[in-house]
């Protein structure tokens, strides 16, 4: 039986290998602020690190082989998604996570699979990872960067809220194609500041 930091290590090699440089250090920056935001939300510290070091891991492969490889494993794909091609990283990340890297973690997978666009219901993993990978130091071309590293440590969904505002703008204003798993993530955080 190995152990978490065991685990820890052997995972952030191997990503090495596979990553290139940048994405590499973004996968770093992004699980040690998992970490942080698991330390301010009470949020197990192990299961954040492990689905920040992880969240990218499908970045190694082109939109036109991740395509190929969810055929090759039936992973079903939308038609948003193949518009879309950007968000499927995620999809096929979740899928080796759990088959090639051995995460077996209900949560940790939900937050890999959800990282690029979100989706309603989101469970605190989930925004942990979201908000992490939006907010990590590293990142530098958000308008709102200063502000939503203040709030993620305020308010998790305030912070969904503003970020999901902020991307579908963007997205709109691109003409890119909104994945319905965004725009429902929008409206969701939307509701419950309403309600709560
Ligand atoms: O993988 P990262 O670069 O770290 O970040 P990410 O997983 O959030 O992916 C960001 C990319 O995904 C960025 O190019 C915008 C795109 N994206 C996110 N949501 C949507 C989207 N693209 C489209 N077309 N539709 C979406 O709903
Ligand atoms: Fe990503
Ligand atoms: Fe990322």
């Amino acid at each position: 039986m190995i152990t978490m930091d065991e685990q820890i290590t052997t995972l952030r090699k191997r990503l090495e290998a596979r990553l290139d440089p940048m994405r590499y250090e973004h996968s770093l920056s992004v699980s040690y602020t998992c970490i942080a935001l698991a330390m301010r939300y009470g949020y197990d510290i192990r299961k954040a690190e492990l689905a920040g070091i992880l969240h990218d891991c499908a970045k190694r492969y082109s939109d036109t082989v991740l395509i190929d490889k969810c055929k090759k494993r039936e992973i079903p794909l939308t038609e948003e998604e193949l518009r879309a091609p950007a968000v499927i990283h995620a999809k096929y990340g979740a899928w080796m996570a759990e088959y090639k890297y051995g995460i077996r973690d209900d949560e940790i997978l939900s937050a890999i699979r959800c990282h690029t666009t979100g989706k309603a219901n989101m469970c605190i993993l989930d925004k942990i990872l979201y908000i992490a990978d939006y907010i990590e130091p590293r990142r530098d071309k958000a308008s709102n960067l200063s502000r939503m590293r203040y709030l993620a440590f305020q308010d998790l969904d305030q912070t969904m809220y503003e970020i999901l505002a902020g991307t579908l703008e963007y997205l709109e204003k691109k003409g890119s194609t909104v994945d319905p798993a965004t725009r429902q993530a929008y409206h969701y955080f939307e509701e419950r500041r309403r309600t709560l």
